[in-house]
């Protein structure tokens, strides 16, 4: 047992008896009813039972009230980052508490954090422009921690932007975006981000086909002009940046590929990304054509794409790639030809493609599929070697025989989308249509560690409702933790207090720590922004950020100093022509200088140095009128640049509440007619 497992064995069992005795409590007191209406909320100061009476509370809401506290001054076990979906951010959540601790600035100006209103931010988003168009919204999908070995690192975290196909690079030493790239050959992603086991490569699959860059072609060319593709972004860690020029696309039929896993231990060096559309179907409903919905789900198969990563990266750097838009693209005849794509079918408009634990099966989530497909990776492995295929596609790409790569398949229910797993070998998958998470025993080694047979099916939890991804902590990577489990739920419905139409989604925390039929919910959370699609929970432990910057004038961009810091006593205001430049100190509860003079149209560049090194002594820097809020954690700088195009007399002032006279934290700013 390891030392995180023995303490968090430890602390259950704490729980167990703590709840275990309020339980009885609870039952000593009569409670037990489960009405929904509101409880009252004055009872007896101090006595439990009476709160737990008067409040209606079960013996199953008492454990999960225990289960789920951690009262003030304790911190969370676990941490995780969730999508923030059409918001275009990344939230940052506690667990098992469940509390919001941060919504951090990806792809849309956040500006409470200054995100997007500063020099280095908007160099930032700039990278996300599109043709050189600013978007300043996107629709984060699957978050991705950084890895080494296989496990969660705790260094960086990956987002893509399904909408723009886009990703992001995040430094979790400051939690702040670092980098933002469109991809030059597609313009649409979704399997993706997912990293490769020691984080070289970030993976970004594709989602709608459309002709390869900004080419056009008719619809009616849809076999022969449009593509779908998988990018292999190179990262570098040292950097901490993906790097273009080494990164490859590679070249796909134009099957709407899904969800990507990358291949672990006994599977590593290959990558599975879903299809779905395999039947390339164009809609036109309105011409008379079936829907997208019904045209693309006609066949009982579409194919897994198996990649072989390592022979492609070999083929890359021997130059067997295109370029399209200026970017390496690995030609589709290349990929079928020199064996680095193979298919695999799988049933029926698949969804998820999880690799489980060991590396060693593949788990498919077919949408209309009331089971799991499970692929042996040996099994498909050896296929491949032997040549053992069913055909090929109008591509030339071969297609591996399904049953000689099929381990088994488990019917679940209905609509399963996706797969996680914990430390007692059982895997659990989200059930759209059911509304529930379905627990389900391993086979292999793996399968052995829990009291129930391989490959079953143990217990169905109704969740509410509708769920997409689900998460078990550290429950994607090579030694999940288990014990707690988060559902992502679509709809809430009827679980919060109508706030309009508009209703929160709702994550939904599930207790996994025993075996059997021992799933329990135990808490809810809405959550009051866009659609999480995918989350990653990490051990607390694995996070290691600075509570203020290391050193006064650090620049995040550059994660060092900043050559404009300016230290206390060399603040200066400089004119140049047209251009004024200042030098500014910001420190409870004062800029330097405190008056600022500039002629109408001036350029100002403006750096300004948060001096302060205590925890939580941030400084804002509102500029009414200029559009201009930024954020300045302790020892940051920062550079702004602006046109003084508006004549009149502003305050610039201090937007946190930092001190007793943060009200005077002030100056003015003349913009003379
Ligand atoms: S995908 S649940 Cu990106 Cu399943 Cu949304
Ligand atoms: Cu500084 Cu308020």
């Amino acid at each position: 047992m390891t030392r995180k497992n023995k303490r968090r064995s430890k602390a259950v069992l704490t729980l167990l008896a703590v709840a275990a005795a309020v339980t009885v409590l609870g039952w000593l007191a009569g409670c037990g009813t489960t009405g929904d209406q509101p409880a009252p909320t004055t009872v007896a100061s101090g006595d439990t039972d009476a709160v737990i009476a008067a409040r209606g509370l079960t013996p199953d809401d008492v454990y999960a009230a225990v289960k789920t506290y951690v009262p003030t001054g304790k911190k969370d076990e676990y941490v995780m980052f969730s999508s923030g979906g059409h918001s275009g951010q990344v939230l940052v959540i506690g667990v098992p508490s469940m509390r919001l601790l941060k919504v951090i600035g990806v792809f849309t100006p956040e500006p409470w954090q200054g995100w997007g209103y500063s020099n280095e931010t908007r160099e930032v988003l700039a990278g996300g422009n599109v043709g050189g168009k600013e978007i300043l919204w996107a629709d984060t999908h699957h978050p991705a921690l950084s890895e080494t070995g296989g496990d969660y690192d705790g260094q960086f975290l990956f987002i893509n932007d399904k909408a723009q196909a886009r990703v992001a690079v995040i430094d979790l030493r400051d939690f702040e975006t670092k980098q933002i790239l469109n991809n030059p050959v597609t313009t649409s992603d979704h399997g993706g981000t997912f990293v490769t086991p020691d984080t070289e490569w970030v993976i970004e699959g594709g989602q709608y086909a459309a002709p390869l860059g900004t080419a056009y072609a008719s619809i009616d060319q849809y076999a022969e002009k449009y593509r779908g593709m998988v990018t292999f972004w190179k990262f570098d860690r040292s950097a901490g940046r993906l790097m273009p020029d080494e990164s490859f696309a590679l070249e796909l039929p134009p099957y709407w590929q899904d969800l990507c896993d990358a291949g672990k231990l006994a599977s590593e060096g290959w990558i599975f990304c879903n299809s779905f559309n395999t039947e390339m179907a164009t809609g036109g409903i309105e011409d008379g054509n079936p829907p997208f919905e019904a045209g693309a789900s006609q066949r009982d198969m579409d194919y897994l794409h198996v990649i072989n990563l390592e022979k492609a990266v070999e083929l890359a750097g021997a130059g067997r790639t295109i370029e399209v838009e200026g970017f390496k693209v690995l030609p589709l005849d290349v990929a079928a030809s020199e064996g680095v794509l193979h298919f695999l079918p799988e049933p029926k408009s698949p969804h998820g493609v999880d690799v489980t634990p060991d590396g060693e099966y593949l788990v498919i989530s077919g949408k209309l599929d009331p089971h799991v497909t499970i692929f042996s990776f040996d099994k498909l492995k050896n296929a491949i070697e032997a040549g053992t295929f069913s055909g090929q596609d109008d591509y030339g790409v071969s297609i591996v025989d399904f049953d000689a790569a099929l381990e088994t398949q488990i019917e679940l229910g209905l609509g399963p989308l996706h797969t996680q797993f914990d430390d007692q070998g059982y895997a659990y998958t989200s059930l759209f249509l059911d509304t529930a998470v379905a627990r389900w025993s391993l086979g292999g080694d793996a399968g052995a560690k829990n009291p129930d047979p391989a490959w079953s099916l143990v217990q169905k939890t109704g969740v509410h409702y509708n769920i997409g991804h689900l998460v078990a902590a550290e429950g994607d990577t090579v030694s999940p933790d288990g014990g707690y489990l988060v559902a992502l739920n679509k709809w809430s419905v009827d679980r919060f207090l109508t706030v309009g139409p508009l209703h929160p989604q709702n994550f939904q925390l599930l207790d996994i720590t025993g075996t059997g039929e021992s799933m329990k919910l135990l808490y809810d959370m809405p959550i009051g922004i866009g659609e999480p699609h995918y989350v990653q929970m990490i051990n607390a432990d694995k996070l290691n950020a600075w509570e203020v910057y290391p050193e006064v004038g650090w620049n995040p961009l550059s994660q060092s100093k900043d050559p404009n810091a300016v230290a206390i006593g060399e603040e200066k205001v400089v004119r140049n022509g047209k251009n004024v430049e200042i030098w500014m100190t910001a420190v409870r509860s004062h800029f330097t200088p405190e008056r600022i003079e500039v002629e109408k149209g001036d350029h100002v560049v403006w750096h300004i140095t948060n001096v302060e090194q205590a925890k939580d002594a941030t400084h804002g820097f509102a500029l009414p009128n200029y559009d201009i809020n930024l954020s300045l954690e302790p020892g940051e700088s920062t550079t702004l640049e602006f046109e003084a195009d508006v004549g009149g007399v502003f305050t610039y002032y201090c937007s946190e509440f930092c001190s007793a006279l943060h009200l005077e934290m002030v100056g003015y700013f003349l913009v003379k007619s």
